[in-house]
């Protein structure tokens, strides 16, 4: 750490401000830093643009949105009272039991006094004189602050694709991530689901068993896998209730915190029966045990991952009855587990119903949204219902969509343009006191966990201010440029950094994403934290305090 006071600005008094804190974001980041930064005596105050808490699983209410990761292992783990008086119903819950257990965290800590929802942030802009953050919001309402957290979650800004004709359409059409309250039937309707990644396979398996007709609108198929999902009954929550420190404790030493080790074998390392007997069990576990918990090697040596891929695409041959369908659902262009493997349940059986028809736009691409339904290059549809499962703009598009202007008024978007950079994720270099959870370079996986890491580091980093009056903390050059080298040293060698997804910064959708980008840390989270901890311990020589 080096203190400053003649670069520092002339820190405005905290009795002119608002607040001390505050947070763009009720999701369980801005929900679980409400709880941390109370403790700190701080007066915080939370901004959210929907009505309700819960981030990711307020706006993504489509049918079907669920968990990927056990419930048990999602959940927070902060507080005894919460594990030992809330009960998960299945291995995998759906939407609205995750939205009523965020809202029951939100009861029992009566987050919602300092939180103001219906309340868009439209821009943030560093004071330098006062050494502070002014915050304005849609409805045009200033805010002022000593410190701004970003609470975004790195896939919240969805996005539509630029079809012609999309404001034709005279029926309802939803984005799966801006999904309506209201209860939607599919009853006696034409159905139209256009993307086929982890939300799309999600609402199709769930949208079949009621639409009248449903046509999916596939580009490049992903690598799906069996959730396997069950309920979870009275003894057996007791159970996982009495492991609960020894799960966490697992999640803590796994790369992406899931509940799934690596194996530390090869994949050439084992007999053929061996690796099939393996593949058969992981194939029929769990959640992510077959991309998380599989061979050390098949997410980097490209024939370990042809191997597995080969299995996956068996697969999915014996469960599609029609051969030519099959093929149309197997990746061609990438290898297992190198985009994120959406999870499914009954997902492949779904092109064997009569109502369900697949339809590759890598063939015959969608050339405009009608009145009526869509054209592809090869034929007209009609359809009652528009349903696009088209993604986000992710990790950074959350913070395009608000104005943020650093010291000197540098505009993050065009510091980011060509990439981002931080401090592990949680600085940027000439933003000063703008702290961000899940922001760009963090550890991503299961989410929860890195969540609340980064908010007791936030909250630990703050407290350290506060006990010796210091108001400004800024990233050095060198501490971004020494973070950000290990991001792209780690980076190296894994295949799906050479694959186009989002989790390379890739969204067509988007203007200026085409090509890919270094937006995520791929090294483990045990290797972050212990950085995060030792920035921390040896009193954050990386930052300049003021
Ligand atoms: O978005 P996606 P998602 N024309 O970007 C297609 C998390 N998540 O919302 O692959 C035609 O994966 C696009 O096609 P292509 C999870 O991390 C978690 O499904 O670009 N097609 C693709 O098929 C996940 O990875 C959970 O060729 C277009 C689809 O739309 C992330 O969110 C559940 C198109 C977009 O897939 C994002 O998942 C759901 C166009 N112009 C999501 N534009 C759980 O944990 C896009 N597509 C439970």
């Amino acid at each position: 750490m080096s203190l400053s006071s003649e670069n520092g600005p002339h820190a405005i008094d905290a009795a002119q401000l608002d607040h001390d804190v505050i947070v763009i974001g009720a999701g369980m980041s801005g929900m679980y830093l409400i709880y941390r930064l109370r403790e700190l005596g701080l007066r915080v105050r939370v901004f959210e643009a929907g009505t309700g808490v819960g981030g990711t699983w307020y706006w993504n209410r489509y049918p079907g949105a669920r968990f990927d990761s056990e419930s048990y292992s999602y959940g927070y783990s902060f507080s005894q009272e919460v594990l030992d008086e809330w009960d998960w119903s299945e291995h995998f819950s759906s939407q609205p039991e995750i939205e009523r257990y965020l809202n029951f965290v939100a009861d029992k800590f009566d987050l919602r006094r300092d939180i103001q929802f219906s309340a868009r942030v439209q821009s943030a802009t560093y004071d330098d004189d006062d050494g502070c953050w002014n915050i304005v919001l849609e409805d045009g309402s200033l805010h002022r602050s000593r410190f701004v957290v970003t609470a975004l979650g790195p896939l919240s800004a969805p996005t539509m694709p630029r079809f012609e004709g999309m404001a034709d359409f005279q029926g309802p059409s939803f984005h799966t991530g801006l999904w309506p309250k209201e209860p939607i039937s599919f009853e006696g309707k034409r159905v139209a689901v256009i993307g086929t990644g982890a939300s799309g396979v999600q609402a199709i398996q769930e949208i079949a068993k009621t639409a009248e007709h449903l046509t999916v609108f596939q580009r490049r198929p992903n690598w799906c896998t069996p959730l396997n999902n069950g309920p979870i009954g009275g003894a057996e929550m007791e159970e996982i209730r009495a492991g609960y420190p020894e799960l966490f404790q697992r999640c803590r030493e796994t790369a992406a915190c899931f509940v799934h080790t690596i194996d530390p074998r090869g994949t050439f390392e084992v007999t053929d029966e061996e690796r099939t007997a393996f593949w058969e069990s992981l194939y029929a576990g769990r959640g992510f045990g077959i991309w998380q918990g599989n061979f050390r090697d098949i997410l980097t040596d490209a024939a370990a991952n042809k191997m597995i891929s080969d299995f996956v695409a068996d697969k999915i041959r014996g469960r599609v009855n029609d051969p030519e369908t099959a093929e149309l659902l197997i990746p061609k262009d990438h290898g297992f587990g190198t985009r994120r493997v959406p999870q499914e349940t009954h997902y492949f059986e779904v092109y064997n119903q009569p109502n369900v028809e697949l339809i590759s736009m890598l063939e015959t691409p969608i050339e405009r949204i009608t009145s009526t339904g869509l054209s592809t290059t090869d034929a007209d549809y009609e359809f009652d219902i528009i349903i696009y499962a088209t993604g986000f703009d992710a990790v950074t598009g959350s913070f395009d969509r608000i104005d943020i202007t650093g010291a000197e008024g540098r505009k993050l978007k065009e510091e980011w343009q060509g990439g981002p950079t931080s401090f592990v994720g949680v600085m940027v270099q000439g933003f000063p006191n703008m702290f961000m959870v899940m922001g760009p370079h963090a550890a991503l996986g299961n989410n929860p966990r890195s969540i609340e890491y980064n908010v007791e580091w936030v909250q630990r980093l703050i407290g350290y201010m506060s006990g010796r009056d210091l108001t400004v903390a800024s990233a050095t050059p060198e501490a971004v440029e020494a973070w950000t080298g290990f991001v792209r040293q780690k980076a190296e060698g894994l295949l799906s950094n050479e694959i186009d997804s989002w989790m390379t910064g890739v969204n067509m959708n988007v203007e200026g994403k085409q090509t890919r980008t270094l937006v995520r840390y791929s090294g483990s989270a045990p290797e972050y934290r212990e950085w995060c901890d030792k920035v921390a311990d040896q009193g954050y020589q990386e930052l300049t305090l003021s």
